[in-house]
């Protein structure tokens, strides 16, 4: 398959159910082993929501939240992204057996690059414009696809100037993350735009408010609307999608790749095949 999968793994209160602690973490890594099963790549667990409006979480609680989960999927042989902004939740996590940071904020918390260049983990730097809590107030760009594709320069040449090995970077437009639905659309139309900066390149786009949206239907309801947008971002370059429905991206990935090789795949339409 051309593109990989990352799962989401919330690991926060609204997420699983109230039984306690340990009901939680039973839950996530069963939910987290099912995802790898379906096909993900990587899981990526997070303990502190990023959604328009969310609050911060303390350092003890997030690391409360993920690292019991990480440690367990690991330890089922799961690739596991942490999805967090804090130095000290990377570095544990790291020590738990995750191998990729995913950052909404583009490891430019003090301290980041300087755990991730210590360590053999890939990056996720996403584009973020403001703070969850009020990135969503009145977005604003003179040109969103040209804006983030020099931020997303900037920021993986200092990773590479501190040390980060440039396998290890993953770039992402950071879909939702201070832009209006307008915005989101103009950069999942210019993805080859962020593809040409020469890293793979990743998109979530998964029942984010945009395909609400579009479709007018409610976020438990949106997984054909995330189908489509994620074989859309595909197609246009990202050969990372960060999905919850894992099992309904891959069977569209497959479909979607017999019939339509991807350039450079090796696959070719036979002369048999008409
Ligand atoms: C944590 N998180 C929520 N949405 C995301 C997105 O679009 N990309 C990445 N990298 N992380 C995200």
């Amino acid at each position: 398959m051309a593109c990989l999968i990352v799962g989401v793994l919330n690991c926060t209160p609204d997420s699983f159910s109230d039984g306690g602690r340990f009901a939680s973490v039973t839950e996530a890594v069963f939910a987290g082993a099912r995802m790898a099963e379906e096909g993900a790549n990587w899981i990526d667990v997070g303990g502190e929501s990023t959604r328009p409006g969310a609050a911060r979480v303390d350092e003890a609680e997030e690391l409360r939240r993920v690292i019991p989960v990480i440690e367990a999927l690991a330890a089922e042989g799961a690739c596991v992204s942490v999805d967090t902004m804090k130095p000290s939740v990377m570095r544990e996590a790291i020590a738990a057996g995750a191998s990729m940071i995913n950052d909404v904020n583009a490891l430019q918390t003090p301290g980041a690059v300087g755990v991730a260049a210590a360590s053999n983990a890939a990056v996720c730097l996403m584009h973020m414009q403001g703070e969850p809590a009020t990135m969503q107030t009145a977005p604003a760009y003179a040109d969103v696809v040209t804006e983030i594709r020099a931020f997303l320069q900037r920021r993986a040449s200092a990773c590479i100037d501190a040390g980060i090995d440039r396998r290890g970077i993953v770039v992402d437009p950071g879909i939702g993350f201070g832009k209006t639905p307008a915005h989101n659309l103009a950069l999942l139309r210019r993805l080859d735009a962020l593809a040409a900066l020469g890293f793979p390149l990743l998109v979530g786009i998964s029942r984010k408010a945009t395909l609400g949206l579009i479709t007018g239907r409610e976020v438990g309801e949106r997984a054909a609307a995330s189908v489509a947008a994620a074989l859309a971002a595909a197609v246009r370059g990202a050969r990372i999608l960060r999905v919850h429905d894992v099992r309904e991206t891959v069977d569209a990935l497959a479909v979607w790749t017999a019939i339509e090789p991807w350039p450079g795949s090796g696959i070719s339409r036979q002369k048999s095949d008409q």
